[in-house]
This record gives C-alpha cells, sequence and structure tokens, in this order.
C-alpha cells in the first residue's frame, strides 16, 4: 500500500485524476472511465487538501499536506512529513479501535497523499451540533476510541521496550507540537499577532487574559504536562472537526497531530468541544428555550463521556495489563491488589484534573487564538457571539484556576448549567 517514489507536487484536479488513473486498485474502485469522475476540494480545515472523487461504481476521500499551513498561507511553512504521522496514527487506531477510524486505501509518502474510504453519509459533528443535532452512538464510540486507543499505547499495556519505540517513531512530529504549545498554551495568554476575539465585547476579557499571572502559572503547567508527559499515543486533536458522524456511526479523522503525549489532552478536547457546543448553543436559538433538550443532551453525554471512558479504561487496566508499569509482583494476594485497585483510582482522578485543565486551555484558544470554531463564529450578532463565549471562559478560567471544586464531571455540567443564562455586563446596552 505505501509508496514512496517520486517528488512532492501539488496535486490539483487533473493531475489528482492522472494520479488516480493510474493506481489499479483505486481505479476499480471509482469504476467508469477516469474522465467522468467528479473531483471536488472540500478541505474547511486548516491545514490541508482534502478532495471528493466519486466514480460510478464507489468514492473515495483523498487527503494531501500542503508544505504551509492553508489557513495562513505561504508565509506560515510546515513539514509534510505529518501525512507519514497522520499514516502511522490511522494504521495503529485502526488496529486498537477496529471501525472507528476511516479505511486506509492507499499512501504516498513522497506526495504526503493518503487515500480513504469516503465517509458517507457522515458529517463533520461540529456542524451537526450547530444544527443542534444529538448523536446516539457518539458517546459509547468515542470512549471505546480513547479507552482503547490510550490504554494500549500506554506503560499499563506495553512493555517498556515496545512504549519507548512508539515514543521515538512519533517523536519526529514536533513541529505539529510547537502549534500547540504557541497556539493553545502561549499566544492568547500574550500580545501576539494572529490573536482575534470578538471585539469590542471581549477586548477587557482578552486584557485580563494577559495580566493574570496566575492564569499564566496554571497554563505553562499545563503546557510543560503537554510536553513532557509521553504517557501514551495520541491523537492531539480531537475536538469535534476531527470527528465524523451519522446516527449510527463514529469515525475519528485527522491524528496529523499524534504523538506520545498526555492521556487527558485527548480527553480533555472532547470535553471542551462538547463544552463549547453547549454554549454556542443559545447563540443559535432563534426563540427562546428552543434548543433546551439539546443543551440537556449534550450536559448528559459530557457526564457520560467521562464515566464511561473512565470505566472502559479501567477495565482494560483489571483485565488486560501486561505493560511494565504496576509489576503483579509488587501487588500479590488480597493486600496488594486492594491496593493497586485504590492506585488505579487515584490515577483515574489525577487523569480527571489533567483533563479539566486541558479542556479549560481548549476553550480559551478558540475563542482568543488563531483558530476559531463555527460553533460560535457561526452566531451572526457579535454581541450574542461574545455573551456565548464570555460564559465559556468564565467556566474555563475556573477550572483552570481551580481544578479542585470540579472534583467530578456532575461538578463541571453544574457549573456550565450554572452559566447558561449568566448575562456579562456588556449583554445589555
Ligand atoms: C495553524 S493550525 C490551527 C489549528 O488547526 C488544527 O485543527 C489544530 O487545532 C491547530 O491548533
Ligand atoms: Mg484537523
Amino acid at each position: 500500500m505505501a509508496q514512496g517514489q517520486g517528488d512532492y507536487r501539488i496535486l490539483h484536479e487533473a493531475a489528482l485524476r492522472d494520479y488516480l488513473a493510474g493506481i489499479a486498485d483505486l481505479a476499480a474502485t471509482l469504476g467508469g472511465e477516469p474522465a467522468s469522475w467528479s473531483i471536488t476540494e472540500v478541505g474547511d480545515g486548516n491545514l490541508n487538501l482534502v478532495f471528493i472523487v466519486e466514480g460510478a461504481r464507489g468514492g473515495v476521500a483523498v487527503k494531501q499536506a500542503l508544505p504551509y499551513v492553508r489557513l495562513v498561507g505561504e508565509s506560515w511553512p510546515l513539514p509534510l512529513s505529518r501525512a507519514h504521522y497522520e499514516f502511522l496514527a490511522l494504521s495503529r487506531q485502526a488496529q486498537l479501535a477496529p471501525g472507528l477510524v476511516p479505511a486506509l486505501l492507499h499512501h504516498n509518502e513522497a506526495l504526503a497523499l493518503t487515500v480513504m474510504e469516503l465517509l458517507e453519509p457522515h458529517i463533520i459533528m461540529r456542524k451537526g451540533m450547530v444544527a443542534g443535532t444529538r448523536y446516539p452512538r457518539f458517546v459509547d464510540d468515542i470512549t471505546t476510541f480513547m479507552a482503547r486507543t490510550l490504554f494500549f499505547t500506554s506503560d499499563l499495556a506495553l512493555s517498556a521496550a515496545e512504549k519507548k519505540q512508539g515514543i521515538a517513531a512519533f517523536a519526529g512530529n514536533h513541529a505539529l507540537c510547537k502549534i500547540t504549545e504557541d497556539l493553545i498554551f502561549t499566544d492568547p495568554y500574550r500580545i501576539a499577532e494572529q490573536n482575534r476575539w470578538t471585539a469590542p465585547y471581549l477586548d477587557a476579557l482578552a486584557a485580563s487574559l494577559r495580566d493574570d499571572m496566575e492564569l499564566h502559572v496554571a497554563i505553562s503547567r499545563l503546557k510543560l504536562k503537554f510536553m513532557a508527559s509521553p504517557e501514551a499515543l495520541i491523537h492531539g486533536d480531537l475536538h469535534t472537526g476531527s470527528i465524523m458522524v451519522t446516527d449510527s456511526q463514529t469515525r475519528v479523522i485527522d491524528p496529523e497531530f499524534a504523538f506520545y503525549g498526555p492521556i487527558g489532552f485527548d480527553v480533555g478536547a472532547v470535553l471542551a468541544n462538547l463544552l463549547m457546543a453547549y454554549f454556542a448553543s443559545a447563540g443559535h436559538e432563534r426563540s427562546p428555550g428552543e434548543r433546551r433538550a439539546f443543551e440537556a443532551w449534550v450536559l448528559e453525554t459530557i457526564e457520560k463521556l467521562w464515566n464511561e471512558f473512565a470505566r472502559k479504561f479501567l477495565d482494560l487496566w483489571r483485565t488486560g495489563a501486561a505493560g511494565d508499569a504496576y509489576p503483579p509482583s509488587l501487588f500479590a494476594g488480597e493486600k496488594g491488589a486492594a491496593r493497586l485497585e485504590a492506585e488505579r483510582q487515584a490515577y483515574m482522578q489525577r487523569l480527571f484534573a489533567d483533563a479539566v485543565g486541558f479542556a479549560a486551555a481548549k476553550t480559551i484558544r478558540r475563542i482568543f487564538g488563531l483558530a476559531h470554531n463555527i460553533d460560535f463564529e457561526l452566531i451572526e450578532d457579535p454581541r450574542r457571539r461574545a455573551v456565548s463565549e464570555a460564559r465559556a471562559v468564565r467556566l474555563a478560567r475556573t477550572m483552570m484556576l481551580e481544578p479542585e471544586a470540579f472534583p467530578t464531571i456532575a461538578d463541571v455540567t453544574a457549573a456550565a448549567r450554572k452559566l447558561r443564562d449568566w448575562q456579562p455586563e456588556f449583554a445589555t446596552g
């Protein structure tokens, strides 16, 4: 499947058609004459080109990395090697969480190009949530994906040698890590050219982020944890734009930010994006209270997200731990079993605190940093948008500064519920 010949070039429509026509398996999947294939560029992410190609028999999705950040342009170069790490991560995730990532059909290292199954009729979950759609399969699927990919690439499941080989295999993806280190953990808290927010309503809040030393300590501790905690192979960008859904299926896409990092970063990413969908929802209402049922579902999903993830992760630990951490010989007998179980609970409590902190960081970056999300951006009236954003920031700030106020996931949802109708000073006027 993997190919490595040829020089890199950007494949626009005609070149892509010729390229795919030259690969017998793909041409057969598409069917009919290559000239009849429809090719549409649909990429709405920040980094890459994405094409949907459809023929008489079927379709495929083609993703090609650009040598720069698409959102910004050629002034911000970015290594093509991210396509290699994405392919590697997708391959590993497919083994560990079968059916929860798109099937890989072809990869060309030199072209930084990957061909995958066409996910149809799946849509990007973020778009569905903006429309107020509920996804009944989501929580079970995403918790299975996270529990299995994170547990089985951790020291709880791997030998020390396997784990270190894993870390080494992804260590070269540091340019993508640097994006996260800058855009999530640094820029929103300082003057940075690419920052933006809903002005003038959030001007004072933006200034307060730049001036709050306790917040600077808290975000820097999280940054250090992100940089120096190779706990497991994480997706690295697990927001609702990296998840495609239908009523009955969930697929996780786009793991180009994958590396060995803190487990709480992936869990916190999903948590943050559900919280943002919750706070954005009021801004999408056409009549007061119209989306209450959707909002109740989001909060219920947030609670299940943590509870189900923790249950599945602990089950794997209790039944499938073959890693070099926590040697069984140190926890023999009834006394050992009881002590190890208490330690598992303490591990999960620490992981929850990490997830709460990372969720806060991921929320603040989407409101004050370079890359925003459509949950808020599609609220047309800027004052209304700023109200939703200010509620999310108020919760995020407390989560970052007072993590002890959130010992359980129910404390997070209770705090979110309380802020649903909170009116910042600028709300009227
Ligand atoms: C310059 S890239 C901006 C963001 O897009 C990706 O989806 C990541 O979230 C990254 O931080
Ligand atoms: Mg992406």
